[in-house]
């Protein structure tokens, strides 16, 4: 059985005392690590006054956790830099947020050479290495660069965007050329998916060898969908939990006689925060009758303060909550309870489970797990409705929710109101449909689709057989016109890459088998990119 490698920014052994709070990256790591006796490797998290390249190791639930340390200005070049200054905006179609500062690129690509260095011990043979989203997209170039030859994928968590905003990037081809150095490049989305085919075809000459496989700087790449998933059946498990109920009574005793709208997100500038507030502003502007019928509970912990742009869109929600309470609160009624505090997992289900409207209005978002979790949350009886950004990856499988463009405040508006209305019947429908979809393709089925393309035993999702459920369902196709002749192209592809195919499945013969098992012991938690600067999750 293969030993699996994970590695991810950060990584955080759990506590033991199960009020962990993990974001989505960190939630769908610790599922797949329960799995494997596996290696899970990052940053800690802390900074030390040089880089050592010293290894913390622990051993929790058979998987050994090993951390390194890096230096102040490693984490303002690499993690609030080039990772959240840069690539994080740019990726989430924010050119006017993004810094496009030399050293950033240089403290990055630092970054990564170190990881690499500091990793490469620990490597041994057959060994599968899975990198995690767009920290550490040159990890794998620097690895091969020491000679690893291990089969390694790659999955970004956030979208790939359309390849005009890639090439606004200095060094763009660069970045994209190390995506190359992987076995397998896992995407979110089709479309996303789609949008890196677009990128190598019109900006660096590749072609698309067929449907799973890519070709530039003289290189091949597998490439695929995996949309991620929660853990639902962990999920279910916590809605019927004592501390669920708990919650939900509290909230359905606070909200009596009210609907409550929730939103629970990352205080992040992609989350539409801004927007949705506008919306509901609008919902009770329009909406007169409804102003002491609904109340909105917005949750969003703080997230990367060392970045300016979070402290200003914390300082405009402030203001934009006020001001809506200011214009509709009564004595005995908030219109918008706003709170920045991190929440324990099951708490959450709890409130989840209180909500009529779960209100999930990224402006985009690689996939979001929220809305899945609401979905899983809800009473099989008496389902609330999802409200859902048509920019979320969550809406390419997610049709039956109420689908929004989270730019308008006034579909946000109307699909509230259509929310709040909604009888039984067609509640439950969309619900059945949504939560089927949420419990097949769950964290398990992604983390054993990436694993087994990587190891060579599958191939990758196509896009027309990918998991698509709901009204929504449009697998997406590779423009037409872009497509290079294929046929010309793999036989090039034969010829001029025997030996690089070294790397490719069908050129490497079976590798070892890999045996997927279920774990039912607690696993690690990690405290995801973006959990390390949330607050401490609430104690009971
Ligand atoms: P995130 O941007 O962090 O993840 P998301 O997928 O919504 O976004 O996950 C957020 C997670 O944090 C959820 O599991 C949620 O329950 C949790 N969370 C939010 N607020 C919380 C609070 N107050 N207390 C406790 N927990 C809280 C990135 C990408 C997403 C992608 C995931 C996984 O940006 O698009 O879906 O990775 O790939």
């Amino acid at each position: 059985m293969s030993r699996l490698i994970v590695v991810s920014n950060r990584v955080n052994p759990p506590s033991g005392k199960g009020d962990e709070s993990v974001g989505g990256l960190a939630m769908a790591l610790s599922a797949a690590l329960r799995a494997y006796s596996g290696l899970w490797f990052g940053w800690s998290g802390k900074t030390a006054p040089e880089f050592s390249g010293q290894l913390s190791m622990q051993i929790a639930d058979g998987v050994t956790v090993a951390t390194v340390d890096l230096e102040e200005a490693d984490v303002s070049e690499y993690y609030n830099g080039y990772a959240n200054k840069t690539l994080w905006p740019l990726f989430h179609y924010r050119q006017d947020l993004t810094a496009y500062d030399r050293s950033f690129n240089e403290g990055y690509q630092r970054v990564n050479r170190r990881f690499a260095e500091t990793l490469r011990p620990l490597i041994e043979e057959g060994d599968l290495i899975w990198i995690h989203d767009y920290h550490l997209i040159p990890l794998g170039r620097e690895l091969r660069a020491l000679g690893v030859e291990n089969r390694i994928g790659f999955f970004l968590h956030i979208p790939w965007p359309a390849h005009q905003l890639v090439a606004t990037l200095p060094r763009h081809k660069q970045l994209v050329e190390a995506l190359f150095d992987y076995d397998l490049v896992g995407f979110q989305t089709p479309e996303y998916r789609q949008a890196f085919e677009e990128y190598v075809l019109s900006e660096v000459d590749g072609a698309i060898v067929d449907e799973a496989r890519l070709r530039a700087f003289g290189k091949t790449v597998q490439v695929g969908d995996f949309p991620i998933g929660i853990d639902a059946a962990e999920f279910a498990q916590m809605v019927a939990g004592e501390r669920a109920e708990r919650t939900f009574g509290v909230m359905a005793a606070h909200t009596a006689f009210r609907k409550m709208i929730v939103g629970v997100d990352r205080l992040d500038y992609s989350k539409g925060l801004e927007e949705r507030f506008l919306g509901f502003e609008r919902l009770l502007a329009d909406n007169p009758h409804l102003r002491r019928e609904v109340l909105m509970l917005q949750i969003a912990p703080v997230s990367r303060e060392g970045v300016d742009s979070y402290q200003e869109i914390r300082a405009r929600l402030d203001a934009l909550s006020g001001r809506i309470n200011g214009e509709y609160a009564d004595i005995d009624w908030n219109p918008v309870r706003y709170v920045n505090r991190n929440y324990r997992r099951d708490e959450l289900a709890g409130v989840y489970r209180a909500a009529k409207v779960g209100l999930v209005t990224p402006m985009r978002d690689g996939m979001n797990l929220v809305a899945k979790e609401f979905v899983a949350a809800q009473d099989p009886d008496d389902p609330g409705v999802l409200v859902l950004s048509k920019f979320a990856g969550a809406a390419n499988q997610m049709g039956e929710a109420l689908i929004v463009n989270p730019n308008s405040p006034e579909e946000i508006a109307d699909a509230l109101k259509r929310a709040l209305s909604m009888g039984l019947a067609e509640r439950i429908r969309r619900w059945s449909a949504l939560n089927e979809g949420v419990q097949r393709d769950d964290v398990t089925a992604w983390r054993d689709a990436f694993v087994k393309a990587l190891a060579g035993e599958e191939e990758p999702r196509k896009p027309a057989e990918g998991p698509h459920y709901g009204e929504q369902a449009r697998p997406l196709s590779v423009d037409e016109r872009l497509l290079p002749d294929l046929g010309a192209e793999r036989e090039a592809d034969a010829r001029t890459f025997g030996a690089a195919a070294l790397r490719d499945p069908e050129a490497r013969g079976d590798p070892p088998p890999l045996r997927l098992s279920t774990g039912t012991g607690r696993g690690l938690q990690v405290l995801g990119r973006d959990q390390g600067t949330l607050a401490r999750p609430t104690r009971p």
